[in-house]
């Protein structure tokens, strides 16, 4: 049995390349850009929280969940629509067809057989033609299912060259989103609170931020149209970076790096959370996507003190003027930092001491 097995996963992997991608659909054009919102009207007290973009209001029904829907959410990734695609058409298909037969043959054999009708069961054990058939059928089943299921694993685990990388740290309970590609700075992104939740002058969700429990303080922020890859890992215990929309579920763990890629053409707001039961406030940790276009999020990285590749930083450290002094002659301050990381370079970013005031008030 183990050596047939093998033979129909090589024969599935063989035979994916046949199967045409399924053609995706556009994604509607009906939400066309989402009107620029004005600022939150909520007055932020910190000024280094406040959105360097003006917040853009979430399209009603993508990229959140929709109250009373059934299914998965609307797919915005390609691999999500194949994804979501391979659960609607054939797996939900083949589930019920089954479904439908089992009941069938099980109302039959209640009725054909029941004792009124047949006074004198059969005593056969043995049929080699039925056993062939409930054998081969099941069989040709899994390989029905395998065939998609490989192929879409292929295509999640074989992603195009990325252009840009975001490493995605979890934290107890807060999200960090590292941008490497763009001179290293980190955005720290909490949940923002309702109104009522918060001190007199402290920035509180509004309808512009996207829906209660879902929205950030900091969204994280990714061009339109980019092969965009994600480190996911954590600094305590594990949680989990999900976005429905994307078809991303992975976890972050302590020590690891995973990794995970979305390319996302529609420029919009996506909404996910951490999905990894990760503490008293597992609940409380959401994940905002903002997808830009891509001249935007590079004023967007600017404004975060960040620079594009290739682009010039803003201010070259001062390597001219070196006179011939020891080095025990250096006062500590000047000495040139281990990491190399001009010290200018640390962005303008609430820190976590934000969300453990906002622990404490819970
Ligand atoms: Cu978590």
């Amino acid at each position: 049995m183990k050596r047939i097995g093998w033979a129909i996963a090589l024969a599935a992997a063989a035979m994916t390349p046949l199967a045409a991608a399924a053609p995706q659909a556009a994604p509607p054009a009906t939400a066309a850009a989402p009107p620029a919102a004005e600022p939150a009207v909520a007055e932020t007290v910190n000024t280094a929280a406040a959105p360097a973009l003006p917040t853009v209001a979430p399209t009603p029904e993508v990229g959140v969940p929709i109250p009373g829907s059934l299914g998965v959410q609307h797919q915005v990734t390609d691999i999500g629509n194949e994804a979501a695609s391979f659960h609607n058409n054939i797996l939900l298909t083949l589930c019920a067809a089954m479904s439908l037969l089992v009941l069938a043959l099980l109302g039959y054999a209640m009725f054909r057989y029941r004792r009124g009708a047949n006074p004198t069961p059969s005593r056969t054990s043995h049929n080699t033609l039925i056993e062939v058939i409930w054998t081969l059928v099941p069989v040709l089943v899994l390989v029905a299912i395998a065939i998609p299921s490989i192929r879409l694993l292929r295509h999640q685990y074989s992603p195009p060259p990325a252009d840009l990388t975001v490493k995605v740290i979890g934290n107890q309970w807060y999200w960090t989103y590292e941008y490497p590609d763009n001179g290293g700075f980190e955005v720290v992104s909490n949940m923002l609170k309702e109104q009522g939740d918060v001190k007199a002058g402290d920035r509180f969700r509004t309808d512009a931020d996207g829906p209660r429990l879902l929205a950030a303080d900091e969204r994280l922020v990714i061009p339109a149209g980019k092969v965009v890859k994600f480190l996911v890992t954590s600094n305590d215990v594990i949680h989990a970076f999900a976005v429905p929309a994307f078809w991303t579920k992975i976890d972050a763990n302590p020590g690891r790096l995973n990794e995970t890629w979305v390319k996302v053409d529609r420029p919009g707001v996506y909404f996910g959370q951490c999905s990894e039961l990760c503490g008293a406030r597992h609940g409380f940790m959401p994940i905002a996507v903002e997808v830009v276009p891509p001249a935007q999020f590079a004023a967007w990285v600017a404004s975060k003190g960040g620079t594009m590749p290739g682009a010039k930083p803003a201010a070259a450290p001062d390597s001219t003027g070196s006179s011939p002094v020891s080095d025990a002659a250096v006062p500590a301050a000047a000495q040139p930092e281990p990491t190399g990381a001009p010290a200018g370079a640390e962005p303008a970013t609430t820190e976590p001491a934000t969300n453990q005031a906002a622990t404490a008030q819970n």
